[in-house]
């Protein structure tokens, strides 16, 4: 019945009498209509901005996080998003602290009981480049939840945004609200299939042995595109020039300044905590002709498989991005997404990774199956906050942490 969301300005599910209207905001907001304070919470709580320049506050935010936050339907495996991966992404260029949003119990204890985050970015949707606010980590402690408190982190986060400036939102989840302005499925490749198997997460397919379904997955030892190398410094603006031009082809993208280039794309911390691994083709005039790039996001196994192994350590397909793109001949561009996509799969290898995952949307459905990735059950939707347009195949924002 969606009592909160029917209060919001998103597109209705039945808005089928809307769909000829032109692109822009379903509301105007009248800034100095906007309250100074935030509402009030429950007796026993209190509202708080998260300091996240301060390790002990990420830490209390990735207690949280790694005790409720998003778990998959059978309550098996839990997101374990790492104080890194926090503080990456969080404190991108421009981050506001106005918008990292706490809820804590009063009295001595303090407790962090919610949070909902907010970073500024530029969004294009279709022919329109809006500053925008994505929406991530809403999350409420399982002792307080079914209280009404969702909304209430939602309003206040809006109202934040409002009081900056910002009227657009951009948000992912997995669950079905009004209205998605598109919908993909996670894919998932297994790296190491055995573990992948005891943990109760790739099932024997029927007539397989464990034997064949390893040797199916098995992958070269080293990478084979010539001039295939990590990404450095020295690349960000053949990066940034090629990848804007890549995602200009898409209708609902992110578009980043150089200094997002260096903070979304840039490996660095060592590889036994590196979140973001990126990769360049460089070709042998020196120009880079190709990008590819992968998250590090480990889950939590928390059901009764949790004997033998206690987490999943996966990789999220990120950005990357090909000059063949520009080629006339598409089939050129399925095969070089066909040699970057397996030379991603083998660094993930290398690295220790147990799988890798990734979303049908932008040119991935053209290599996902021939990779040997397999369709999921988990599906992410985007959604979009005072903002009408058409619903977006396939061409959707690949910033997708649930
Ligand atoms: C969700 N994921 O439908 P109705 S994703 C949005 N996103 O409202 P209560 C959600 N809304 O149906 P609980 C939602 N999940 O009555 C539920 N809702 O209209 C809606 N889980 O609230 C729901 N993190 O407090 C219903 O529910 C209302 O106690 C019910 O709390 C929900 O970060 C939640 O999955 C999700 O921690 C916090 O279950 C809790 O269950 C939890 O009674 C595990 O809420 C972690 C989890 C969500 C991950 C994410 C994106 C969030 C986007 C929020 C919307 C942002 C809008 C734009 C704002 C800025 C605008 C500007 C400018
Ligand atoms: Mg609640």
């Amino acid at each position: 019945s969606y009592k909160f969301w029917a209060t919001q300005p998103v597109p209705r599910f039945d808005e089928k009498a809307e769909a000829d209207k032109p692109d822009g905001p379903i509301k105007e907001v009248i800034r100095e209509q906007v309250p100074k304070t935030a509402a009030p919470l429950p007796e026993g709580y209190e509202w708080v901005e998260l300091d996240l320049t301060n390790d002990e506050e990420i830490k209390e935010v990735y207690k949280l996080l790694s005790l409720h936050y998003v778990e998959d339907d059978h309550a098996m495996f839990r997101f374990n998003y790492s104080a890194v991966f926090l503080d990456w992404a969080l404190k991108s260029p421009d981050w506001k602290k106005s918008w990292h949003v706490g809820v804590r119990a009063k009295g001595p204890s303090r407790l962090l009981v919610a949070t909902i985050f907010g970073i500024p970015i530029k969004l294009r949707i279709r022919q329109n480049v809006l500053d925008v606010v994505e929406i991530n980590f809403m999350c409420v402690h399982k002792k307080l939840r079914s209280r009404r408190l969702a909304p209430v982190l939602i309003k206040e986060v809006t109202r934040r945004c409002y009081l900056e400036g910002i009227y657009q939102a951009i948000y992912t989840g997995g669950v079905v609200l009004p209205t998605p302005v598109g919908s993909c499925r996670y894919f998932h490749r297994s790296l190491d299939w055995l573990k992948l198997n005891e943990v109760g997460f790739s099932p024997l397919p029927p007539n397989m042995t464990q034997a064949k379904m390893i040797a199916r997955n098995q992958l070269p030892p080293n990478t084979s595109t010539p001039g295939w190398r990590q990404m450095e410094e020295k690349d960000v603006d053949a990066i940034h020039d090629l990848l804007s031009r890549y995602l200009e082809r898409f209708d609902l993208v992110q578009v980043f300044s150089r200094a997002e280039i260096v903070h979304w794309f840039l490996n660095r911390e060592k590889p036994e905590n590196r979140v973001v691994w990126s990769f360049v083709v460089e070709g042998k005039d020196g120009k880079i002709t190709d990008f590819g790039s992968f998250y590090c996001l480990e889950s939590t196994i928390i059901g009764e498989m949790s004997k033998k192994h206690e987490k999943i350590r996966a990789a999220y397909l990120y950005y990357y991005a090909t000059e063949q793109a520009f080629n006339p001949k598409e089939k050129g561009l399925k095969e070089r997404l066909l040699q970057l996509g397996q030379d991603l799969l083998i660094e993930a290898k290398k690295a220790k990774f147990d799988v890798f995952n990734a979303l049908t949307l932008h040119d991935n459905p053209l290599f996902l199956e021939q990779l040997k990735f397999g369709a999921g059950d988990g599906q992410l939707h985007h959604y979009l906050y005072n903002w009408r347009t058409k619903p977006i195949n396939g061409g959707i924002n690949e910033k997708n942490m649930p």
